[in-house]
C-alpha cells in the first residue's frame, strides 16, 4: 500500500482552510494546519473535524505558526515534509489593507516568499507541489472583460499589490528552481463559513438580524460593484485539482456570471419573504421593505427602510467589476462550478436565520451578544 499523501494548510482556521481540510481528509491525506495563537479560540471553523491529540491514528494536526515567522514555517517544512502546501493564509481583506498595509504586506507577499523559500532550503523542490491562493483582485482596474489568465493586471489596494509579488514569486520559484507552484487566480467565492466583514456575509447575517428584530438597518458602502460569486466547496476542489496534473499551470477559477450587491441584497431578501425596492442615488440610496410574505415572521412593515448608505464603506480605490473566463479550467480539468450564486445566497441565508433566532433567544433570556463588528 502506498503512503499516504500529507499536505500542509496554512490559513486552515479560514473559509477554504476549513472546507480544503475536510476535502483533503476525505481523500485520506495527512492534513497538518497552521493556526495563529490568540486570546480566544480561533478554530471554530474546523472544530467539526477536531482529533483529540491524545487519540491514535489521527490524521489532523494542527501546529501553532505565522506567514511572518520563517523559523517557524522552515522547522514545520522541515518536520512534516509535506507532498503539498496550501498557502491560503493571509491578512485577505481589502479595506483592513487600507488600515494596516505594512502588515499586509508582510503576511501575504513576504510569507509567500518565506514557504518557497522554506521548501528551497530545504531541497524540496521535487517533493513538495505548491499552491498559491492568488486573486481576481490582481485584475483591480479594467484591463478586459471578462478576466483570464492573460489579462494584465493593475491591483488597486495594499492587499491586491502584496498578492501580485506572491503570484509572481511562485512563478519565477517554478521557472528558476522546478518547483511544482501553481498560482489559483480565485474570483470571489463565499460560503456560510465567509467571514463576518465581507460583503456576502455582512449581508446575510445583517438582513436576518433585522428580520427577526435584532437590529435595524443594514450601513453599506459601493453597492453598484459587480463581482462573480462561487461557493468556497466549488472553488476548493479546483485548488487540489490544480496540484494533480503533470505540469505546474495558473488558473482562473470563476463561474463567469456577474453580479451586483445590490442584486445580492435583494436575493437575501427575497429568501426571508421580503421583496426590496430601492430609491434615490448615490450616497442617498436606500433599501426599502416593498412586499413581505404572507408567512414571514417578521415585524417588519412595508415602507420599513432596511439598507442605507454609509460612505465610510467606500475604498480608496475601488474594484468595481470582475467576471472571470473559467474555460481554460473547464477544457484542462474538466472542473465546472455546481452551485449557483443564487443557490449559495440561500443557504448564507437560512444558517444566518438559524443563528438570528438563536442570538434572540440568547438577548430575551437576558444574556448580551457579542457585538458587530464594522467593515
Ligand atoms: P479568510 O480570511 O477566511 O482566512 C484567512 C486565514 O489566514 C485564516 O486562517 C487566518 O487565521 C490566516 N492568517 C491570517 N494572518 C495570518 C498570519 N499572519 N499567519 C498565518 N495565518 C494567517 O480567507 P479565505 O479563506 O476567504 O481565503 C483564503 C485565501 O484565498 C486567502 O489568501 C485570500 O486572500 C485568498 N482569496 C480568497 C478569495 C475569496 O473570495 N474568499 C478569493 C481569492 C483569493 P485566523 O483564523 O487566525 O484569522
Ligand atoms: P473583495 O470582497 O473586496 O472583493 O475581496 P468584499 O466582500 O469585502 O467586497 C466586495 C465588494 O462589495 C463592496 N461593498 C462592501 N464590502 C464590504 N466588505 N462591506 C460593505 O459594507 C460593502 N459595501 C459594498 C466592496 O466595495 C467590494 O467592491 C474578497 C476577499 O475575499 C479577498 O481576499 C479576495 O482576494 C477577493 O474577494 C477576490
Amino acid at each position: 500500500m502506498s503512503k499516504r499523501k500529507s499536505a500542509l494548510i496554512t490559513g486552515i482556521t479560514g473559509q477554504d482552510g476549513s472546507y480544503l481540510a475536510e476535502f483533503l481528509l476525505a481523500k485520506g491525506y495527512e492534513v497538518h494546519g497552521i493556526k495563529r495563537r490568540a486570546s480566544s479560540f480561533n478554530t471554530q471553523r474546523i472544530d467539526h473535524i477536531f482529533q483529540d491529540p491524545h487519540e491514535n491514528n489521527k490524521n489532523l494536526f494542527l501546529h501553532y505558526g505565522d506567514l511572518t515567522d520563517s523559523s517557524n514555517l522552515t522547522r514545520l517544512v522541515r518536520d512534516i515534509e509535506p507532498d503539498e502546501v496550501y498557502n491560503l493564509g493571509a491578512q485577505s481583506h481589502v479595506a483592513v489593507s487600507f488600515e494596516s498595509p505594512e502588515y499586509t504586506a508582510d503576511v501575504d507577499a513576504i510569507g509567500t516568499l518565506r514557504l518557497l523559500e522554506a521548501i528551497r532550503f530545504l531541497k524540496l523542490e521535487k517533493k513538495t507541489k505548491f499552491y498559491q491562493a492568488s486573486t481576481s483582485e490582481l485584475y483591480g482596474l479594467v484591463q478586459e472583460i471578462p478576466q483570464r489568465e492573460t489579462t494584465p493586471f493593475y491591483p488597486r489596494s495594499p492587499y491586491a499589490v502584496a498578492k501580485l509579488y506572491a503570484y509572481w514569486i511562485a512563478v519565477n520559484y517554478r521557472e528558476a528552481y522546478g518547483i511544482y507552484a501553481c498560482n489559483g487566480i480565485l474570483f470571489n467565492h463565499e460560503s456560510p463559513r465567509r467571514g463576518e466583514t465581507f460583503v456576502t456575509r455582512k449581508i446575510t447575517r445583517g438582513l436576518a438580524n433585522i428580520f427577526v428584530g435584532l437590529d435595524k438597518c443594514l450601513y453599506m458602502g459601493n453597492i453598484d460593484a459587480l463581482r462573480d460569486w462561487g461557493h468556497a466547496k466549488d472553488f476548493v476542489r479546483m485548488q487540489w485539482m490544480m496540484l494533480q496534473q503533470d505540469k505546474p499551470q495558473d488558473f482562473v477559477i470563476a463561474t463567469g456570471k456577474q453580479y451586483s450587491v445590490r442584486q445580492f441584497i435583494s436575493w437575501s431578501a427575497a429568501e426571508l419573504g421580503l421583496t426590496m425596492r430601492f430609491e434615490g442615488s448615490g450616497t442617498e440610496e436606500v433599501g426599502i421593505v416593498d412586499a413581505i410574505a404572507d408567512d414571514a415572521e417578521t415585524d417588519l412593515k412595508v415602507g420599513d427602510v432596511i439598507v442605507r448608505i454609509d460612505p465610510k464603506y467606500f475604498r480608496p480605490t475601488e474594484v468595481e467589476t470582475l467576471l472571470g473566463d473559467p474555460s481554460k479550467a473547464k477544457a484542462e480539468l474538466g472542473w465546472v462550478p455546481e452551485i449557483t450564486c443564487e443557490e449559495m445566497c440561500a443557504e448564507m441565508v437560512r444558517e444566518d436565520l438559524k443563528s438570528a433566532r438563536r442570538n434572540l433567544l440568547v438577548e430575551k433570556h437576558g444574556y448580551g451578544l457579542p457585538q458587530s463588528h464594522e467593515l
